[in-house]
Order: structure tokens, then sequence, then C-alpha cells
């Protein structure tokens, strides 16, 4: 048989500061919510692997946590999983926001100028994606384009919005042509994500702690699902039931994750059970309990159980 020498597959690192959509590019390729998003910096702390196939190309994208000056051992982990990425992979896509500052002016960040050092200190093709064009008007571009450019020989620039998909798809061939030629798909093409179904339904219950809780709740929280039980899963649906735990620092923490007659919490299980139900194609049962783990975040032993860092 003769070989296809045109194929490319390869893995691409997913890099940024915390918040710059990251996770919803991730999901938009996928048409799944794969990673959790929120409002809030800091969302993702462990790698998220998600297939994409295109004509000819395969891509293996790490969306990774968000890189920031880290203070404390969760974060300094999160920051770690996010570099150390980077020196697995064959392309990094170093994302920023779309847009300037006042008086027109564009702001390079130090965080950037980081992450490109970091780049050029592990001699890989990097894209640079300027995310959220939606919200920038079209005549602010061209200056933040060039700031950039200024930075780094960039194997491409591509302007996006991984909210609407503008350019998403110009985005995602402009990585595969930087992909190294392959005999063979890296992963079967059915293959989405190296997410089991049990730690994104955690990662959904994180979610809505994240979204609906306020102060340092979002950060002081981590969710743990203790049980997956699809013995009545059906293939055309059936039941999933699920037990997770909602681990807090305090016990003060706990009374807000509750909330008066456990409204809060009862929120955050069913906006997280429908979420579920959608992922799942199934019915879902799930039993929230909320507890106290003084200092979770801080100790390696906790930090590892919960599946955070390297
Ligand atoms: N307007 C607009 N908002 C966006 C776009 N992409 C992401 N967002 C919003 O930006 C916020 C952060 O998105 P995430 O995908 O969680 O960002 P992230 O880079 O993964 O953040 P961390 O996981 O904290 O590092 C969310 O409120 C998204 O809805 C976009 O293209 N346009
Ligand atoms: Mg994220």
């Amino acid at each position: 048989m003769e070989k296809n020498t045109s194929f490319r597959a390869g893995f691409v690192a997913i890099l940024g500061r915390p918040n710059v959509g990251k996770s919803t590019l991730l999901n938009k390729l996928l048409g799944e919510h794969v990673a959790i998003v929120t409002a809030r910096p800091q969302t993702t702390r462990t790698r998220i692997l998600g297939v994409v196939n295109g004509e000819g190309w395969q891509l293996a994208l790490f969306d990774t946590p968000g890189i920031h000056k880290a203070k404390g051992p969760l974060n300094r982990r999160m920051v770690d999983t996010a570099l150390g990425t980077l020196s697995e992979v064959d392309v990094a896509l170093v994302l920023v926001e779309a847009g300037t500052g006042p008086g027109g002016k564009v702001e390079v960040g130090e965080t950037v100028r980081w992450i490109v050092d970091e780049v050029k200190r592990r001699r890989k093709p990097a894209v640079l994606g300027i995310n959220k064009m939606d919200r920038a008007p079209r005549e602010t571009l061209l200056p933040v384009i060039e700031a950039y450019r200024s930075l780094f020989d960039w194997a491409d620039v591509v302007p996006f919005s991984a909210l609407t998909g503008e350019n998403v798809d110009r985005l995602a061939e402009a990585l595969a042509r930087h992909l190294p030629p392959a005999e063979a798909p890296l992963f079967p093409p059915e293959m989405l994500t190296d997410q089991a179904e049990r730690v994104i339904a955690a990662e959904y219950v994180r979610e809505q702690v994240m979204e609906l809780m306020r102060e340092e709740l979002p950060y002081a929280a981590a969710v743990e699902v203790q049980e997956f039980d699809e013995s009545e899963r059906r293939e055309d649906g059936g039941l999933v039931r699920i037990d997770a735990v909602i681990w807090v620092e305090r016990e003060s923490q706990k009374a807000m994750v509750i909330g008066k007659g456990g409204s809060m919490l009862k929120r955050v299980g069913t906006r997280a059970r429908q979420r579920l139900e959608r992922l799942l194609g199934a019915k879902v049962f799930l039993r929230l309990t909320v507890k106290v783990e003084e200092r979770w975040s801080e100790r390696v032993e906790a930090l590892r159980r919960l599946g955070i860092g390297p």
C-alpha cells in the first residue's frame, strides 16, 4: 500500500494567562463541553486533552491552567502543569485577548513575555491566537497584531473568537500546518478527550461552585466524585448515579456552599446535573456532600488525590 505522506499529526499546548479563553477554544473545537469555563480566572487546574480531526491532519490539543505569578502550592502546581506541557508538544498555541487599552495603546503583559521566553527556550514553533475578536473593534486588530509580532517570529498569527467560532477553523488549520508528518493518526478518530466521565462530572460541579460563589470560595473548593454508578445506564439513556464531595477548607465555607436551608447546594447540584445529563445522554442522580479538609490546597497528598498537578 502506498504511504500517505501528506498526513500530519501532533500535540499542541494551548497556553496563556488565566481567562483568555483557552478552555472555551478547546470546547469549540471539540463541539462538546469537555473543559469547564467560568468568568473567573484560574478555572482550569489540570491539563485536558482534546482530539480534533481535519482533512489530512489530527490535532491533539492540551488545554492548560492559566499561567500567572503563582502563590501557594495549588497555583504553583497549576503553572508547572502548563509549562511542563509545553515541553511535551510539537507546537505551542499562545493565546492573548484582542482589544486595546485606553488611548488605543496595546499593553503586551509581563506574563506573555514570560510565556514567549519559555517557548523560545524550548525552540518550539508557536502560533499566536488573538481571541475575543467579537468584542474588539476591527480597527484595533492591526495594532494588536503588530505589537505581538515584534515579540516573536510567530509561525502564524490568527485573530478569532472562541465564543462565536469565527476563524476557529482557520486557527486549527494554521496549527495543523506546523505539525510533523505522520503515517497515521495518534488517536482513534472517535476519541474526543482523555478525561473520564467521572472526572468531567466532578469538574461540572466545580464549575457551578466557581460561577455561583463569591470571594475566596471558588478557590477554596475542590470536587471529588466518590461513586459513579452506571449499573442502570442503558444504550438509549437510563440512569447514572453520582456521589460527589465538595471539599472546602473551613467550616464557614461549608456553610456558604450549603446556603440557607441548602439553597446554594441545590442550585449548584441542579445546574451541574443538567449539564451532565446532556453530556452523558442519561438521567443523572447527583448527590452532593460538603466536607471540610483544612488546607487541602496546601497539601501535596490532597492535591495528588484530587488529580491536581504533575
Ligand atoms: N466575548 C468573548 N468571551 C470569551 C471568548 N472566549 C472566552 N470568553 C469568556 O472568557 C471567560 C474565560 O474563558 P475560559 O475559557 O474559562 O478561559 P481560560 O483561558 O480557560 O481560563 P483559565 O482556565 O482560568 O486559565 C469566560 O467567561 C468565557 O465565556 C470570546 O471569544 N469572546
Ligand atoms: Mg480554562
